[in-house]
């Protein structure tokens, strides 16, 4: 399908690196996706991916005003060659962007459908029109998602509605945008659960809630497998917003649901780190737990606001707080079928068309500086060798006897007692590890 649209950015040519001396704002100073960070390309550590949501889908309409952007492929009713438009400004821009990845929902790359027959069809013509703009491009779909949340049907959930039609409904887009992204090669598919939880417990039945919601996501992992899709099934972690309550709270309450419903090793994470703030832990943290449990999938990076606490979903420019997380992930192996997806937004002030190349690229950027940084601290800093030392113990005879099968209650505090054990604290060197982090950030 020819881009018989473009340019929409006319002024812009592709990004490029140039270098962290270079003063071109629209150059990348830290990402040289060819440059190769512990044995890897950084394109292919990052695996980028700009999303269809923010980026091209807000007109930046808030709770309290209309859109402020007038973007050129935007017209009041969506209609059908709004929804090409679009495509072509999605693809002329990730083009620009030079990142190898996208992410959509069913309802982002369609025109307003009127019905779920009109959204079937539209998606099909989509996905039809994706395609070709892959194959023209080379770009990639990171994972396509159906959007569960923002029809009034689903105001009280899509898979845990109280009404059976509601959720068949959501079924239908579910298997629809599945088939979708199977056939668009996507890497993953996501299930994020905004809707999925409840306002008040006087009118929900929690329990029925979560056993529907456990059968209906083993329909989902079924369907993946007979249609031969190989990418990951991913829930993104969420506590509130928009409801009260989500079930999906964070990825240790993921697991507990995963084991309850014999889903472990089929669905893994997505993880944001605005959603692990909401939910009282770092990124860090739910990347550390997901990767403990065997349940890492995909990022979507960006960060909220210290000041409110909102998912304010800003470009993550904390190069410390993404080298943090970068620390717990990359000795894992990194990214397998996940990348970095920006679920981001510019400012609703940031009207500028220019605006967006900016967000993306200082995302990008601190993407690549964190990514230097965590590979300078894991070959430097011996973050490993100090670990094994702290918990040696368990590697030697007391810990080894403990852990035997052999041992009890019983046994232990007798062994405590005959040998007069007198366990004494040993520093944990908080500081002088958080120094060796500055030390290593570029
Ligand atoms: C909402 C959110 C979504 C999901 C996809 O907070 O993060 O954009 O990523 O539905
Ligand atoms: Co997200």
């Amino acid at each position: 399908m020819s881009n018989t649209h473009a340019p929409f950015f006319p002024d812009v040519d592709r990004i490029s690196y140039e270098g962290p001396s270079s003063d071109n704002p629209l150059a990348y100073q830290h990402y040289a996706k060819d440059q190769i960070v512990l044995g890897k390309r950084m394109e292919d550590h990052l695996r980028m991916a700009v999303c269809y949501w923010h980026t091209y889908c807000w007109d930046g309409f808030d709770i309290f005003g209309a859109g402020t952007f007038g973007r050129p492929w935007h017209n009041p009713q969506n209609d059908r060659s709004a929804a090409d438009l679009k495509m072509a400004a999605a693809f002329e821009f990730l083009t620009k962007l030079d990142l190898p990845f996208y992410c959509f929902h069913d309802v982002d790359v369609v025109e307003a459908s009127e019905s779920p027959e009109a959204l079937s069809s539209n998606l099909e013509r989509a996905t039809e029109n994706l395609g070709a703009y892959q194959e023209q491009t080379g770009k990639r779909l990171l994972w396509g998602t159906a959007n569960l949340f923002s029809h009034p049907r689903y105001a009280a959930g899509g898979l845990t509605n109280p009404d059976p039609e509601v959720t068949a409904c959501a079924i239908r887009q579910i298997r629809d945008c599945l088939n979708a992204t199977h056939r668009l090669g996507g890497e993953n598919y996501v299930l994020w659960g905004g809707r999925e939880g409840y306002d008040t417990l006087l009118n929900t039945d929690l329990t029925r809630e979560l056993e529907n919601f456990g059968r209906f996501l083993s329909m989902v992992v079924e369907h993946k497998h007979k249609i031969g899709f190989k990418g990951k099934i991913l829930i993104e972690p969420k506590p509130h917003e928009p409801m009260y309550h989500q079930y999906d709270f964070d990825t240790a309450t993921i697991y507990g649901f995963l084991s309850r419903f014999d889903l472990l090793g089929e669905v893994h994470v997505n993880i944001e780190p605005n959603h692990s703030t909401l939910s009282g832990h770092s990124f860090a943290h739910e990347i550390a737990t997901a990767v403990s449990l065997g349940m890492m999938g995909s990022i979507d990076i960006n960060c909220g606001n210290y000041q409110n606490g909102w998912d304010t979903d800003q470009f993550n420019l904390d190069v410390r707080d993404i080298t943090l997380a970068l620390v717990e992930l990359l000795p894992s192996g990194g990214l397998d079928t996940g990348g970095f997806n920006f679920d981001a937004k510019v400012r609703r002030q940031s009207s500028d068309l220019h605006d967006l190349f900016y967000g993306h690229i200082g995302g990008v950027d601190a993407l690549a500086r964190a990514l230097l940084s965590a590979a300078d601290l894991i070959e430097r800093a011996n973050l490993k060798d100090n670990k094994d030392k702290r918990y040696a113990g368990w590697e030697g005879d007391l810990g080894k006897t403990m852990l035997s099968a052999s041992s009890s209650l019983d046994s232990i505090a007798n062994q405590a007692s005959a040998q007069k054990l007198d366990g004494r604290h040993t520093s944990g060197r908080q500081e002088y590890l958080e120094n060796m982090i500055n030390r290593s950030l570029v």
